[in-house]
């Protein structure tokens, strides 16, 4: 048996990780062969709830979770941290502007930065959930300077697997006959959702779909705006699909990307595609040994490349706005 990993949550007794932590506890995220110690953090009032979310998943009995540690002690969450997911912080508020969030959330992403600078593995992979995400994973990366910047991520796999479904969808197949779905930029509806190079039963998306318009008009925003259109029959922002994907990005990460296929991260740009080095930005990647690479070179159309700017300048400016943060 391997020795347990450390995975640091945040946000734990909150809706995404009442459906994340069985499935990280029950071996999907690091394999069937690895065992996990679950280090839990809350803000203090909610503590009870994340004690019953405790006992639940001692009443479980997975074989693989050989510890939990419930805390609002950030200190005591990161200490020795493999990996960390993100997920909580504050949701948008009635009258709250968009800077305003910005600023509240980024506030708990430079306070978690210097933590887990201090007390985490050197090595831990991080994702991070909470809204907005690429901007609190750059805040977090700029105030953990001796956490390599590649180890900072984000998360754009729910929009990718939305992308999927839907692409899916329209040509009557399946999930699994389609390769190469695409999500360049920010997790907000500046995404820029791209089938260019993705195929279906090894066939040229564009060229099965044959329909230009639909892509644009359709495809694109669909995905785009998937998460309201949830929050608007559900009443609550996506959890199950947001679980399920945080679920995908690190396996993929930790495990690999599946053969002649790959994901979309956002993680720290290299400058590939134009795009400012250091800005947290979703490309397409592929991973390998636990890292990952951002496909290159690829033929990027003036259509897609004009918005993949939009993007960057959306995220440039939620940085900007949170400057006295990093
Ligand atoms: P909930 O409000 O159900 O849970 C969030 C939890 O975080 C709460 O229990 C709260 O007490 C806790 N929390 C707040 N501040 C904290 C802090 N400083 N330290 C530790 N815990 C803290 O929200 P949920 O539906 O679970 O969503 C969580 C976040 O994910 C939100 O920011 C949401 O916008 C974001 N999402 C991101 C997605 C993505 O694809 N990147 C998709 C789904 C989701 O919208």
């Amino acid at each position: 048996m391997k020795a347990p990993v450390r995975v640091a949550v945040t946000g734990a007794a909150g809706q995404i990780c009442y459906s994340l932590l069985f499935r990280v506890a029950n071996g999907e995220m690091f394999g069937k062969d690895q065992p996990v110690i679950l280090q839990l953090l809350e803000i203090t009032p909610a503590l009870k709830v994340l004690e019953a979310v405790a006992m639940e998943l001692n009443d479980c009995a997975f074989p693989l979770l050989h510890g939990i540690v419930p805390t609002d002690s950030p200190e005591v969450a990161f200490k020795d941290a493999d990996y960390a997911l993100l997920v909580g912080a504050k949701p948008r508020g009635p009258g709250m502007e968009r800077s305003d969030l910005l600023k509240d959330n980024g506030k708990i992403f430079s306070a978690l930065g210097k933590i887990v600078d201090k007390v985490a593995s050197k090595n831990i992979k991080i994702v991070v959930v909470g809204n907005p995400a690429n901007t609190n994973a750059y805040i977090l990366s700029k105030n953990a300077p001796s956490i390599n910047p590649r180890n900072i991520t984000a998360l754009t796999r729910l929009d990718h697997n939305r992308g999927l479904h839907q692409l899916a969808a329209k040509v009557g197949g399946k999930v699994s006959d389609i390769k190469k779905m695409l999500i360049w930029g920010n997790h907000s509806t500046t995404q820029v959702p791209d089938i260019t190079y993705a195929t279906i039963n090894g066939k040229a998306a564009p060229t099965v779909v044959n329909d230009d318009a639909w892509t644009r008009d359709a495809f694109i925003p669909t995905v785009a705006k998937r998460g309201a259109a949830v929050i608007a029959a559900r009443g609550a922002s996506s959890a199950a699909s947001a679980a399920n994907a945080v679920v995908d990005h690190m396996r993929d990460w930790v495990l690999g990307t599946a053969e002649g296929d790959w994901t979309s991260m956002a993680v720290s740009s290299d400058g590939s595609y134009g795009i400012e080095k250091g800005l947290v930005y979703s490309y397409p990647v592929i991973c390998k040994n636990g890292d990952w690479t951002i496909i290159p070179n690829l033929p990027v159309n003036d259509f897609i490349k004009a918005k993949m700017k939009e993007s960057e300048k959306e995220l440039q400016e939620e940085r900007d706005t949170c400057k006295d943060l990093l």
